[in-house]
């Protein structure tokens, strides 16, 4: 499976219909890579949300990444994890987690992205393109044109990030981002599953025409 086409992150605060609901919704509308993004909760919650999101992927063959927490990662056995630069080092996390499994890493530079791939992790996202308020400590954004300059600088699929929604995703993906990820224009939608069908439906026209 490949980090391709729209790549779903929960939210537990932006969610109008809790992120279980959200998760079924958005498999159902053909999203294939869904991430779960948890900061404020206890290891016991997170692992019961985890798992439950993990059989669910498994039984839909989707790819399940779990944001910063290895441990939670290695617990529900789900297909790799998403770090930061002040998470577990990528080295320490592929040890933990062997080979098999997928590494991503944020970056925001040209120089972050090589870096990443010279750490061996197996995709890079860069963020945030827009501005977001989704993150709030997300940084300024860094707009399309560094999704340009790195897909030159590294052979990694990259993940566009950060106040994507509908309308931009086209600019994004012709500046070559392999992969999108949405939270509030997704989460934050009346009706999950129709916007889900509508992004889905302009990638794949976007990325048929490359
Ligand atoms: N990392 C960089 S921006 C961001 C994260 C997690 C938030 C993206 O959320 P949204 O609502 O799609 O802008």
């Amino acid at each position: 499976m490949k980090i391709l086409g729209l790549y779903f992150i929960t939210d537990s605060e932006l969610t109008k219909q809790g992120i279980m609901q959200d998760v079924k919704d958005v498999i159902e509308a053909g999203c294939r890579i869904v991430q779960y993004r948890e900061n404020e909760k206890g290891r016991r919650e997170m692992v019961e949300e985890a798992a439950e999101i993990a059989s669910l992927c498994r039984e839909k063959n989707v790819l399940f990444i779990v944001n910063n927490h290895v441990d939670v990662a290695l617990a529900v056995n789900a297909d790799g994890v998403h770090l930061g630069w002040q998470d577990m080092p990528a080295a320490i996390a592929r040890k933990l987690l062997g080979k098999g499994k997928i590494i991503g890493l944020s970056t925001h530079s040209v120089e972050e992205s090589i870096k990443a791939e010279e750490l061996g992790v197996d995709y890079i996202s860069i963020g945030p393109i827009f501005h977001t308020d989704t993150k709030k400590d997300a940084g300024k954004p860094v707009g399309i044109g560094l999704i340009r300059e790195v897909k030159k600088a590294v052979k990694l699929p990259i993940v566009a990030i950060g106040g994507i929604n509908g309308e931009n995703l086209q600019q994004v993906l012709e500046a070559g981002a392999d992969a999108v990820a949405m939270i509030s224009a997704i989460v934050a939608s009346n009706n999950v599953e129709e916007t889900v069908k509508m992004i889905v439906g302009r990638i794949d026209d976007a990325v048929g025409e490359r």
